[in-house]
C-alpha cells in the first residue's frame, strides 16, 4: 500500500512538471520562430559543393509520398544531381549560388540522390507513404 501510494505521488509530480514545461516552450516558439509547418510541407535540402567536396553525403531524409523536394544548392562548379525516383529526375547544376530544383515522389521506397560527375550520393530519401 505504501509503495502503491509512494508510485502515485511520483507520477504525479512528473506529469505536473511536464505539462509546465510544454507550456513554457510553446510560448517561447510562438514568439522566437514560426511554429512548424505542417508534415505535408516542402522538405528542403541544402546541399553545398565546394572545391571538389560536396555537403551533406551519405545522409537519410525522411518523406512523405506526394511531399515536395526541393533541393537548394550553392556550387562552385557544374554537375549533374540524378534522383533514383520512378520517374527519375536529373537537374543539371552550374557554378551558382541559390539554385532550386523541385520535385515530388510518388513511389514509396528508397530514392538516391546523386551528384554524377563528382560521384557522390548526397542523400537517400527514405519515402513513406
Ligand atoms: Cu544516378
Amino acid at each position: 500500500m505504501n509503495i502503491r501510494r509512494l508510485g502515485y505521488g511520483v507520477v504525479t509530480v512528473v506529469a505536473g512538471s511536464l505539462l509546465v514545461g510544454c507550456a513554457a516552450g510553446d510560448r517561447s516558439e510562438s514568439t522566437a520562430t514560426p511554429a512548424a509547418g505542417p508534415p505535408s510541407a516542402a522538405r528542403i535540402i541544402d546541399i553545398r559543393i565546394a572545391n571538389g567536396e560536396v555537403s551533406p553525403v551519405n545522409t537519410r531524409t525522411e518523406a512523405v509520398v506526394g511531399q515536395s523536394i526541393v533541393l537548394r544548392v550553392d556550387s562552385d562548379t557544374t554537375d549533374e544531381l540524378h534522383v533514383h525516383s520512378t520517374p527519375a529526375h536529373t537537374f543539371p547544376v552550374a557554378a551558382a549560388s541559390g539554385q532550386e530544383f523541385g520535385f515530388a515522389v510518388t513511389v514509396p521506397g528508397q530514392v538516391e540522390i546523386e551528384l554524377h560527375h563528382t560521384g557522390r550520393t548526397v542523400t537517400t530519401l527514405l519515402v513513406r507513404q
